[in-house]
C-alpha cells in the first residue's frame, strides 16, 4: 500500500519504526544517494528536495489518486493521521507530541547532521565547527535529558516524537556525546532500543545497503556542495 523511498540513514528509520509498529503493509524503493539516484526525475517528482525519506500512499483514505509526501516529520505525521496511530486526537496530547516532532525536525536532526558533517567527513579538520556543533548537541540532549527526567516518553504516551527523536540517539558516539552524562535520555534510550518494531526497523535497513560502513569519495562529491541543480 505504501512505497517508501529509502535508503538506510537516520531519517529513513523514523520511517520503518513507524511502519513496523504498525504493520501497515510497505514496499521499499530504495534510493541510492551515493550514487545520486535522488535526482532522477521521477524521484524529484515525489521529493523535489532530492532528499529521502519520501512516500507514495496509493490507497489514501477516502479514495481518490495516490499521495506522495517528503520529508520526514510531514511522512510521520501523515502516516499517524492515517492508522490513527501514535498522535493523540485531543487538543493537549496532539500539540505537546507535534511541538517535539517540530523540535526534532528544526534542531535535532539539522544540527546533528552538521555534526557529523564536520567531526566524520569532512577531511580538514575544523576545530571552530567541530566545537559548534558538539557543544549544540550537548545542548539538545541535555534539553531531552531534562524533558525525560519525570516522564517515559518525550510526549505522553510512546510516539511519532519518540520516532523521530531516536534514530538520531543512536549515533551518540559518533556525536561526541556519552550517554551516561544524560540518565534519562539513556534511560529512554534503553527503552526504545528494546522494542521489537525498532529492532526489525534496524535488521531491514542491513538487508538495503550492504556496502561497508563509511562514504565513498564518489558519495561524497555528490552529497556535499550540491549547490543549485542544472535544469
Ligand atoms: N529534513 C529532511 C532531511 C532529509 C535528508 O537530509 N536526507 C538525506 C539523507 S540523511 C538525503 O536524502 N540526502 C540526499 C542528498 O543530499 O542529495 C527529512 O527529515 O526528511
Amino acid at each position: 500500500m505504501i512505497d517508501l523511498y529509502y535508503w538506510p540513514t537516520p531519517n529513513r528509520h523514523k520511517i520503518t519504526i513507524f511502519l513496523e509498529e504498525t504493520g501497515l503493509p510497505y514496499t521499499i524503493k530504495p534510493v541510492n544517494i551515493g550514487k545520486g539516484e535522488q535526482f532522477a526525475p521521477e524521484f524529484l517528482a515525489i521529493s523535489p528536495n532530492n532528499r529521502i525519506p519520501a512516500i507514495v500512499d496509493n490507497e489514501p483514505a477516502g479514495g481518490g489518486k495516490p499521495i506522495s509526501v517528503f520529508e520526514s516529520g510531514a511522512i510521520l505525521q501523515y502516516l499517524a493521521e492515517k492508522t490513527g496511530k501514535f498522535l493523540p486526537t485531543d487538543l493537549q496530547g496532539r500539540t505537546e507530541v507535534m511541538q517535539w516532532l517540530f523540535w526534532q525536525m528544526g534542531g535535532l536532526g539539522p544540527m546533528l547532521g552538521q555534526n557529523h558533517h564536520f567531526r566524520n567527513y569532512v577531511g580538514e579538520k575544523i576545530p571552530y565547527a567541530i566545537e559548534r556543533y558538539v557543544k549544540e548537541i550537548e545542548r539538545l540532549d541535555g534539553v531531552l535529558d531534562e524533558r525525560l527526567a519525570d516522564r517515559e516518553f518525550v510526549a505522553g504516551a510512546y510516539s511519532i516524537a519518540d520516532m523521530a527523536c531516536y534514530p538520531w540517539i543512536v549515533l551518540h558516539e559518533r556525536q561526541g556525546q556519552n550517554l551516561d552524562d544524560f540518565p534519562s535520555l539513556k534511560r529512554w534510550f534503553e527503552t526504545i532500543q528494546r522494542r521489537d518494531a525498532v529492532e526489525r526497523a534496524y535488521a531491514i535497513a542491513k538487508t538495503v545497503n550492504t556496502a561497508p560502513p563509511g562514504m565513498t569519495e564518489e558519495a561524497k562529491k555528490i552529497l556535499f556542495g550540491q549547490g543549485r541543480r542544472s535544469k
